[in-house]
């Protein structure tokens, strides 16, 4: 994904202008809040060590120690709690395949991530990357949903409130990262990131379905819970662009708050 943006400064015609334009990456400055950065190490911040051998290891347990902390909402960084987590809106436009759907669910209310566990990070300072595997035993979805489409040969249509109950979802995050100043402190940024993710199972209720037709409806919902891991595969790629939209948001409110002097140390 490329943003080209170009920053013009004129001062008069005669003086000219710098024209500064990053065309090939997104690292985008960031937007100052009045939160200013951290200037010590607070409990829940586990630091690291650059050339730690098991730096990887070192820096997932910083994640798995911030996560209980990140979930009830970090005020000193500025981050609301995230349990439960509310989304406004994840769109799915799928025009193609043995699953078609177009609509949205809305006003998503998700409960579980605060049980994330952190499997691997693999933080690669030379190539600018951050990898990190998160596991979450049980997430539970309240939501309306707006949705149009076909599985397989059936027809779905209908607006009304969605359950979501899905078990044993594993994420694979990876991010591109930048190393940006924050009120002059270097923080770490992510401004690319991909997310692909699993699930072992998964239960969907959709109400009121084709209008509140309950034969038609109990058809579509016994399939989708019949089918449900084909299904979500074929959305896969649609959730986990909206998902990683959400997950960057949550790592950079953090990370963009938290000095590098303070977690990953130089010597
Ligand atoms: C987190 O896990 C514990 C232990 O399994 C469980 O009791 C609790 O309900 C879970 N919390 C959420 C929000 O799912
Ligand atoms: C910014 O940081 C540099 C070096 O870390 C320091 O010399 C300078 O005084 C700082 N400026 C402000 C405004 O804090
Ligand atoms: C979910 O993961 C747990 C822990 O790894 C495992 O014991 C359990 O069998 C898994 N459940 C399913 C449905 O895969
Ligand atoms: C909230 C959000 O970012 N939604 C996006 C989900 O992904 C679709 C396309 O895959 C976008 O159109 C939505 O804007």
């Amino acid at each position: 994904m490329i943003h080209p943006t170009a920053i013009v400064f004129c001062g008069s015609a005669l003086v000219g202008c710098i024209v500064m334009i990053g065309a090939i990456s997104n690292e985008k400055p960031i937007i100052q809040d009045t939160i200013p950065p951290l200037q010590t190490t607070p409990i829940w911040l586990n630091a690291c060590r650059k050339k730690d051998p098991n730096l990887n290891e070192c820096f997932r347990m910083t994640f798995q120690n911030m996560f209980p902390y990140l979930a009830k909402g970090i005020p000193e960084i500025g981050t609301r709690p995230f349990e439960p987590m509310h989304i406004d809106r994840v769109a799915l436009t799928k025009g193609q395949g043995a699953v078609t759907l177009s609509g949205a669910f809305t006003n998503l209310i998700v409960h579980g991530p605060s049980n994330t566990t952190a499997l691997y990070t693999k933080l690669d300072l030379v190539k600018n990357r951050l990898d990190i595997g998160l596991f979450i035993p049980i997430i539970k979805v309240e939501s309306k949903y707006d949705l149009k489409g076909n599985l397989l040969l059936l027809p779905l249509v209908g607006v009304g409130d969605a359950k979501l109950y899905l078990k044993n979802v594993t994420t694979h995050v990876q991010t591109k990262i930048y190393f940006p100043k924050y009120m002059n402190e270097t923080v770490m940024m992510a401004n690319s990131m991909k997310v692909d993710f699993n699930l072992a199972a998964m239960r969907v209720n959709l109400d009121n379905l084709f209008n509140g037709n309950k034969v038609l409806g109990r058809t579509v919902n016994t399939f989708l819970n019949q089918n449900a891991l084909e299904v979500v595969n074929d959305l896969k790629e649609n959730i986990g662009e909206n998902l990683s939209i959400i997950f960057k948001q949550i790592m950079n409110d953090a990370f963009s708050h938290m000095p590098t002097r303070l977690w990953l140390l130089d010597d």
